[in-house]
C-alpha cells in the first residue's frame, strides 16, 4: 500500500528522477512501491468515480454573505457556522454528506445563507474592518473516520514521524475525531485572529494549546471571534480549515470559502462586474456510486473528478463579451495546467488567448496568454473575451501536460474541467468594459534586494525511512527557531531537492518572487543527509551555494511583477522570494481589546499540498522587536 507522503518517492521513479541512486528516493522498498505507481497502477481497490455526462449542471455560484454592521464600532461583523450538510455535486449522483459553513443572515435569521458545501463569499470594503465569530457544529466523527483512525493508531505511512533527535507526537489528542479552525489565506492578520492549527477547537469545545478568541465574554467553548484588518489590496482571498493533522481531510468535505476585497475605485477601472464576474473554485473529488464523496489520498495522488463551485463538469452559459474569471486551485495536491479549448475553426489556433491582471496579492499589468500552471491555493485573475465566438460555441477549460504532483506525478488524469457555453445573447446593448489590453491597473515594482538583505533556508527535507517532509528536519510541533526583526526585509531560500514542485505559503505576507537557481539535488540531498546523521554541526552544514549548478532564473512572466503569498518552488531548485516588511497590524480593530498584535508574533509557512501541510511541511516562524 502507498500511503499519501510516499507520493514524493513515487512519483520520481517515472519522473526526471529515474536515473538518481536508489538511496536519493527514499530506500529500495519505496522505489519499488513507486514504481508500481508510476505506472498508473492503483490497484482495483481504489474507488473510481463512475462515468458522469459533462456539461450538464450549471456552475453555482457561492452566494455572498450579509453583514451585521451594529454589533461592533466601524466593523461589519458575521456568524460563520460549520455543519454539516448535504449536497449534489452532479445531475446523476445521488446527495452527498458535505461539511460546509453557513452565514447568520442579520435580516432573516431563520435562512442562513450557505449551500451545504464550501461556504458563503464574504465581500468586503478595503481598510474596514470585519469580525467573525466561527461556531463548531461539526458531529464529532470525522466523515472520513478511517483515516482519523489510521493516523491515531500511529500508522507511520500516515502520521507525522520526527526526525532525530526529536521526538514525534500525536498531531490531536486521543479523544478528538474532529476539530477545526478557519484561516484567512492571503489576510493581513494579527496572529490571534490567523486560524493556525494550534488554535483548533472542537465542536465539543475542546480547545487547541494556541485556542484564543476576542471578545471571550461572547463566545461559547466551541466558537472563536477574529477581526480581519481588510488591509490587503484589491484582491481575492479565500478562508479554509487549518485544523491541526487534519487540514487535508476538513478542506476535503468542503470547508472553504472565498473572500474579496473590495477597493471602490476599482469602479472607474472598467472591469466586468456583477454577473460578469465569476470565481472559479476548482478542486478534485472522487464519488462513490452513490454520490458520496470518496477519499481516495491514501492510495493516490489526487482525486479523478474535475469540481467547479462544486459541481463536476459544470456548464456556464455566457454572452459574447468580456468575462472576469477569479480562479482558485481549492484542491488538496492537484496541480492544472489549463487553457480554454475552442472548436476547430473558431479561431486560427486551437485555444482563446485571455489576459492575466491579476495574482494572489491584487492588480498587476495586463498580461496576454494561452495557458498557465496553477498550484495549490493560488488564485489567478483573468479577462476572458467572448466577444469574437459566434452563437453556440461551446469553448472548454482543459486542463492539459499536468500531473497531480507537477511534474513527475502518478495521480488520475483530469482533462476537461468545465463549458462556457456562448447561447445567451448580448444584454445591454453593449459590452463597455475596457479591453484587457487597454486597462489601467496599479503595476508592481519590483522590490530589490540589497547586498545586506538577510537570507534564511527553509529545506524540503523528505526523511528516508519514512518519508515525513519536513522543513530544515524539524517537526511542526517543535516551537519556533526562527526571529525576524519586527520591520526587516527578508530573502527566503526555499530549497527543494525533491522530485517535484510544492505550493509554499507564507501567512501575513505578501511576497514577490526574485528567482529561482538549479540545484544538485542528490548531492545535496546526500550531504544532508550526512549533517544530520551528524549531529546537525553548524560548521558542517551544506553551503547552498556549492549546490548551484546554474545562473538564476528569473520569475516566470505570470509571477512577475505580481505579489504572491504562495509559489511553486520547483523541483531540483532554490525558489527565492523576497519579502519587504515583516510588520503586522499591531493597532486595535473595532475597538475590541487584544485585537492587535503583540510581539513576538508567531506565523507559520507550510506547503500548501495539504497532505504534505499535514504531515509535517511546516514550521512557525516568529517576529521580534528588539526590546523583546
Ligand atoms: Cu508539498
Amino acid at each position: 500500500m502507498v500511503a499519501r507522503r510516499k507520493f514524493l518517492t513515487a512519483g520520481a521513479v517515472g519522473g526526471a528522477a529515474m536515473s538518481l541512486p536508489l538511496d536519493v528516493l527514499g530506500g529500495r522498498a519505496h522505489a519499488l512501491t513507486g514504481a508500481a505507481t508510476g505506472h498508473g497502477d492503483t490497484g482495483s481497490s481504489v474507488t473510481q468515480t463512475p462515468p458522469l455526462e459533462k456539461y450538464v449542471d450549471p456552475l453555482p455560484r457561492p452566494k455572498t454573505a450579509v453583514p451585521d454592521p451594529s454589533v461592533y464600532p466601524d466593523a461589519d461583523y458575521y456568524e460563520f457556522t460549520m455543519r454539516q450538510g448535504s449536497w449534489r455535486f452532479h445531475r446523476d449522483l445521488g446527495p452527498a454528506t458535505v461539511w460546509g459553513y453557513w452565514a447568520k443572515n442579520p435580516e432573516n435569521p431563520d435562512r442562513p445563507t450557505g449551500m451545504g458545501y464550501l461556504g458563503p463569499t464574504f465581500s468586503v470594503t478595503k481598510d474596514r474592518p470585519t469580525v467573525v465569530k466561527y461556531r463548531n457544529e461539526l458531529p464529532t466523527t470525522h466523515l472520513f473516520q478511517f483515516v482519523i483512525d489510521r493516523i491515531r493508531s500511529g500508522d507511520p505511512q500516515l502520521t507525522p514521524v520526527a526526525p532525530p533527535p526529536y521526538k514525534s507526537h500525536p498531531p490531536f489528542p486521543a479523544n478528538i475525531n474532529v476539530w477545526n479552525v478557519v484561516h484567512q489565506h492571503g489576510g493581513f492578520t494579527a496572529p490571534q485572529s490567523d486560524g493556525m492549527p494550534m488554535q483548533s477547537f472542537s465542536p465539543d469545545g475542546f480547545q487547541g494549546e494556541s485556542y484564543s478568541t476576542l471578545d471571550p465574554d461572547r463566545v461559547r467553548r466551541n466558537e472563536a471571534i477574529y477581526a480581519y484588518t481588510n488591509r490587503e489590496r484589491s484582491s481575492m482571498l479565500w478562508y479554509h480549515d487549518h485544523a491541526m493533522g487534519m487540514t487535508s481531510l476538513n478542506i476535503y468535505a468542503g470547508l472553504a470559502g472565498l473572500y474579496l476585497v473590495r477597493d471602490p475605485a476599482d469602479k472607474q477601472l472598467g472591469l466586468p462586474r456583477d454577473e460578469f464576474e465569476v470565481p472559479l473554485i476548482l478542486q478534485d473529488r472522487s464519488f462513490h456510486r452513490d454520490g458520496s464523496l470518496a477519499y481516495t489520498m491514501t492510495e493516490r495522488e489526487g482525486e479523478d473528478t474535475p469540481v467547479v463551485n462544486g459541481k463536476a463538469y459544470p456548464f456556464l452559459a455566457v454572452e459574447p463579451r468580456r468575462y472576469r474569471l477569479r480562479i482558485l486551485n481549492a484542491s488538496n495536491e492537484r496541480h492544472w495546467r489549463l487553457k480554454f479549448a475552442v472548436p476547430r475553426d473558431v479561431l486560427p489556433q486551437p485555444t482563446l488567448p485571455f489576459w492575466l491582471i491579476g495574482t494572489d496579492g491584487g492588480f498587476r499589468t495586463p498580461l496576454q496568454m494561452l495557458n498557465f500552471l496553477i498550484g495549490p491555493a493560488e488564485r489567478y485573475d483573468l479577462i476572458v473575451d467572448f466577444s469574437e465566438m459566434p452563437m453556440g460555441t461551446n469553448v472548454t477549460l482543459t486542463n492539459y501536460n499536468a500531473p497531480v504532483h507537477y511534474p513527475g506525478g502518478a495521480g488520475p488524469e483530469i482533462s476537461e474541467i468545465m463549458q462556457f457555453k456562448v447561447t445567451e445573447r448580448l444584454s445591454g446593448g453593449a459590452d463597455r468594459t475596457t479591453p484587457a489590453r487597454k486597462l489601467k491597473l496599479p503595476s508592481v515594482s519590483p522590490i530589490k534586494p540589497k547586498p545586506r538583505t538577510r537570507r534564511r533556508e527553509w529545506v524540503l527535507y523528505q526523511q528516508k525511512l519514512f518519508g515525513t517532509m519536513t522543513f530544515n528536519a524539524v517537526p511542526f510541533m517543535e516551537p519556533s527557531q526562527d526571529f525576524i526583526k519586527a520591520g526587516s526585509t527578508e530573502i527566503w531560500e526555499y530549497i527543494n531537492p525533491n522530485h517535484d514542485a510544492h505550493p509554499m505559503h507564507v501567512h501575513l505576507v505578501n511576497f514577490q518572487v526574485l528567482n529561482r537557481q538549479p540545484l544538485d539535488a542528490a548531492g545535496y540531498q546526500a550531504d544532508y543527509e550526512k549533517w544530520l546523521e551528524g549531529g546537525r554541526k553548524p560548521a558542517d552544514k551544506p553551503v547552498l551555494t556549492e549546490y548551484l549548478t546554474g545562473p538564476p532564473i528569473p520569475p516566470d512572466p505570470d509571477e512577475a511583477r505580481s505579489y504572491k503569498d504562495t509559489v511553486k518552488a520547483y523541483s531540483e531548485m532554490v525558489t527565492r522570494i523576497i519579502i519587504q516588511e515583516f510588520d503586522p497590524p499591531t493597532d486595535t480593530i473595532a475597538s475590541l481589546a487584544g485585537s492587535g498584535t503583540k510581539f513576538p508574533a508567531t506565523y507559520v509557512t507550510h506547503c500548501h499540498i495539504l497532505e504534505h501541510e499535514d504531515d509535517d511541511l511546516m514550521r512557525p516562524w516568529t517576529i521580534v522587536r528588539p526590546r523583546d
